[in-house]
Formats: C-alpha cells, sequence, structure tokens
C-alpha cells in the first residue's frame, strides 16, 4: 500500500509566483528626447503618447516606470536599451528592481 495519496504529494509541492522586476530609465543631460520616446515604443512597446509622457516624467524626475516583467525579459529590455544607446552615441541608462 503506497504510504502517500497523491494529494499529500501534491500539498508538499509549494507553487510561487515567479518574481516580477520593475525596468526604470534613468535621465542624463545628453541623449535626445526623440531617442528616449523611440526607445519607449519600440523596445518597452508603448504608444507615442505614453512614451512622451514617461519621458516626460524621466527628464523631470530623474527616473521613470517602463514595464513590469519577469527575471529575464527585464533583463533583456536592460541589454536592449544600453546597446541601442551605445550604438547611437547616447547615455541613456535602464536599471531593474524587484517589485
Ligand atoms: N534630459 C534629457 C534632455 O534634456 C532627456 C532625457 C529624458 C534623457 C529621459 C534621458 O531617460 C531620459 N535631452
Amino acid at each position: 500500500m503506497a504510504t502517500h495519496t497523491e494529494h499529500e504529494l501534491l500539498d508538499d509541492i509549494k507553487l510561487e509566483y515567479p518574481k516580477k522586476y520593475k525596468v526604470y530609465l534613468l535621465n542624463d543631460d545628453y541623449t535626445s528626447m526623440d531617442f528616449v520616446v523611440n526607445i519607449l515604443m519600440s523596445i518597452f512597446h508603448k504608444s507615442y503618447e505614453e512614451a512622451e509622457a514617461i519621458m516626460l516624467e524621466v527628464h523631470k524626475k530623474d527616473k521613470g516606470l517602463c514595464g513590469v516583467y519577469p527575471h529575464e525579459i527585464a533583463e533583456t529590455k536592460v541589454m536592449q536599451v544600453t546597446r541601442r544607446a551605445k550604438e547611437s552615441g547616447f547615455p541613456l541608462k535602464a536599471t531593474m528592481e524587484e517589485e
């Protein structure tokens, strides 16, 4: 006879939701506003209006939330921003932090 029922075994498996990470853009004095709006539309899938609002928030408050993603996706977005900025000669930076 089995010592554990299927339900008892399933009760021992703790299901946890994957952690989510907030991705932020940081302000600087050199990156053009148009470039930041373009990044927000192409990498973070924002509409023009949303992208402009986030860019202005970063410009005024030094930091702005671009989206919340699972770890690997957040990491990829940060790398894409850094690479596109570097290619274009801008110092734009993105960061991520656990939600
Ligand atoms: N501060 C920049 C400027 O005046 C614009 C800017 C906005 C730069 C957002 C970075 O994440 C940023 N040209």
